[in-house]
């Protein structure tokens, strides 16, 4: 293939509507009495949650979740954190505590600080960095429901020292939550967990009901209605990110070990048959080793059915010709995760410029940054680490300037203020700064 048909291959498109699966589609067909896109679907439920509050999450959560909830049953009880408590292994437990202190300790670090100047004739500017009063967590239910997730969007807003942290899980149909997301919610400061799921719970934290309070800002991974829920609230609160399936790709030259590389591209695959897991090498030998590897290992993966399905729709080992150009199909691709397993990894570092996390050298595979290094797992997927930025401490706070100026810093620039404002036309600007000077 040319170089320019690969890099199309590696382009993902923006994230836009997709076509529902035929079995959903017909669900909602169902459930709505008329054939809706997803996104109708979304609209008409955020635009009734809005409206009636507590009455349409009741609705659409016995309607979609099939679960017969009164208000008072959304939120998870204390009886339910100790049942959680009895139900877990210990050993689990303690693990999820390591990883919560890694990741708190790594989101320390990167904590953005206030910071002032003096500037001349004694004048000060600067810039305040403020948490959030309340945000909102979505954590997915079913199979994807991760403990580990809930850390990685929790601790950083912690560290922020955001003043609510608040949780939404969708309800099994026997009522039950994941023991160990709730465990883990408790560990990394959430306060409140609402058993809400769908785009009915993005609508709740958006615009509050009797019920649930209104956030700030909505961050966490879900499905297609979660996600375009999201992106319909966007403005009335901040959201983090449009969080797709996820993607590996893995730049590697002949020393690679190919069972370590078929190992991290069969990591990602499990996840999901949308996920994509990419090899670009300047080693054939090393792509077909990979190959037969891959074909090995799958054998004996519980989840080999997803992992299978997500290889064929989205797996792809490329040839490229040097390792510069592995770097510049890499960028294109702009990955979620980039592993480097060259001999001197470090050497292409410098040559990243679109990759949610890097991982360099044989030893830190790609599960090691899901749950326990301390960097954040929550990175922009779809192409997006173009302009996305991995989830982090500041995603949880916001920028305020701060200027102080003297008089005689004032009378040093008032000329060119007033300059400015006549030619915009706005003579009680000028007034304002030439006013300080009568005095
Ligand atoms: N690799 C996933 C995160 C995750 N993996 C959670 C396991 N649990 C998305 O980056
Ligand atoms: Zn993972």
């Amino acid at each position: 293939l040319g170089i320019d048909k690969i890099k199309q291959m590696l382009t993902k498109p923006a994230f836009d509507e997709v076509v529902l699966n035929p079995k959903i589609q017909e669900k909602n067909k169902i459930l709505f009495g008329q054939d809706l896109t997803a996104s109708q679907v979304v609209d008409k439920i955020v635009q009734a949650v809005r409206q009636d509050g507590d009455a349409a999450v009741m609705k659409y959560t016995k309607l979609i979740d099939g679960v017969d909830f009164s208000p008072a049953d959304f939120l998870v009880t204390a009886e339910e954190y100790a049942a959680a408590e009895q139900e877990a292994d210990p050993a689990v437990v303690e693990s999820l505590k390591k990883a919560a202190a890694n990741v708190r300790s790594y989101h320390m670090e990167q904590k953005p600080k206030s910071w002032m100047t003096y500037r001349e004739y004694g004048s000060i500017l600067g810039q305040a960095l403020i948490p959030l009063d309340r945000v909102g967590i979505y954590v997915p239910g079913g199979t994807a429901s991760y403990p580990s997730s809930v850390i990685m969007n929790a601790v950083p807003a912690a560290v922020a020292g955001v003043g609510e942290i608040i949780m939404m899980v969708p309800p099994a149909l026997d009522g039950k939550i994941n023991p160990y997301v709730l465990i883990a919610a408790r560990e990394a400061g959430v306060t409140k967990i609402f058993k809400i799921g769908g785009a009915q719970a993005i609508a709740a934290m958006a615009f509050g009901t009797e019920s649930v309070p209104r956030v700030d800002k909505i961050t966490g991974p879900g499905n297609i209605f979660v996600t375009l829920a999201k992106k319909a609230v966007y403005g009335h609160c901040d959201i983090d990110m449009l969080a797709g399936p996820s993607e590996i790709l893995i730049v590697a030259d002949k020393t690679a070990d190919p069972v370590y590389t078929a190992a991290d591209m069969l990591s990602q695959a499990e996840h999901d048959t949308l996920a994509s897991s990419i090899v670009i090498t300047d080693s054939e030998e090393l792509a077909k080793q990979v190959q037969k590897e891959l074909e090995l290992q799958l054998a004996n993966l519980p989840r080999q059915e997803i992992a299978r399905a997500s290889l064929d729709k989205n797996g792809l080992i490329v040839i490229a010709e040097t390792l510069t150009q592995a770097m510049e199909l890499a960028n294109v691709s702009a990955p979620e995760h980039m592993e480097i397993l060259t001999a001197q990894p470090f050497e292409l570092l410098p040559y990243v410029r679109h990759a949610g996390a890097v991982f360099l050298g044989p030893y830190s595979p790609e599960p090691l940054g899901d749950y326990f290094a301390g960097p954040n797992h929550v990175l922009p997927t779809g192409g997006t680490a173009r302009f996305y930025s991995v989830l982090n401490v500041e995603t949880f706070m916001k920028r305020t300037s701060i200027i102080s100026y003297t008089q005689p810093a004032l009378m040093s620039v008032q000329d060119d203020i007033i300059r400015l404002a006549k030619a915009e036309g706005l003579d009680a600007h000028a007034n304002a700064i030439r006013l300080r000077g009568m005095k």
